[in-house]
């Protein structure tokens, strides 16, 4: 005899067990009719079952000599936007007692970190990048976040629009990177400031981001892909 999970990746049958609402972040799967279904009031805690499965530990990184520039593809979908480095500021705004404008002196003047890691995109393509700049965390930090905070909103000059659970925000290998492999970021990798994480799909990791929004809960819109049925957690 088979059980009814045989089969099953874990994420589907914790979606089963927990009752089927749950797979919309569980699972990946927002486009089994039952994304409708889920309510609200149920996403905290899925987010806090899924934070915990993964453990929100320190992924494993790369070596330096291990990176794969050819294997990087660009995955742009609303143009590229030119931002002139003098002109650049990073708005960072919603539940913070001091709302910024940083520019990118502020963010160079922060502890510069590097994450050699996996790109992984759905589109069937992966790469070991090494990103670098400040950790997401210091940034925000610099903002003195209220405690309310719970999600990032994360804008960018292209439109595209992200949203992130504040501890995957958070996480220590969360980067805004300004430098990929050594070299300033290349304007089609998102100059002058991305988004680099080892956590999150690549769909997550926002080019050009020019805004970031604290705020107690998700709005409306979950993200660029999200909001056309892609996963919202999109963790790895
Ligand atoms: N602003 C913005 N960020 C974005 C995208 C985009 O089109 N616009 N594409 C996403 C996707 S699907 C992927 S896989 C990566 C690709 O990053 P790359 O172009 O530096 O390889 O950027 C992500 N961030
Ligand atoms: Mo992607």
């Amino acid at each position: 005899m088979s059980s009814p999970a045989d089969g099953l990746g874990r994420r589907q049958a914790l979606g089963l067990l927990m009752g089927g609402g749950s797979s919309l972040l569980l699972g990946g799967c927002a486009l089994n009719g039952l994304s409708e279904a889920v309510g609200e009031a149920t996403q905290p805690l899925n987010e806090r079952i899924e934070a915990l499965l993964q453990g929100r530990g320190a992924v494993p990184e790369f070596d330096r000599r291990q990176v794969q520039p050819e294997a990087l593809l660009v995955n742009s979908f609303n143009g590229t936007p030119r931002i002139a480095p003098d002109a650049y500021r990073l708005a960072v705004r919603g539940l913070v007692r001091r709302p910024l404008n940083l520019d990118l002196a502020a963010l160079a003047a922060l502890p510069q970190r590097e994450c050699v890691m996996r790109h992984v995109c759905v589109e069937g393509w992966a790469a070991i990048v090494a990103w670098s700049g400040p950790r997401l965390a210091d940034v925000l930090a610099l903002a003195d976040p209220s405690p309310l905070g719970a999600y990032l909103a994360i804008r960018s000059a292209d439109q595209y629009f992200e949203t992130w659970d504040l501890v995957s925000a958070l996480h220590p290998q969360t980067l805004l990177a300004t430098h990929m492999n050594g070299a300033p970021l290349p304007v089609a990798n998102g100059a002058p400031v991305r988004l680099a994480s080892p956590i999150k799909l690549g769909y997550k990791l926002s080019k050009w981001v020019t805004g970031l929004e604290l705020t107690a809960r998700l709005g409306d819109r979950l993200g660029t892909w999200e909001d056309r049925g892609y996963e919202w957690f999109a963790g790895l």
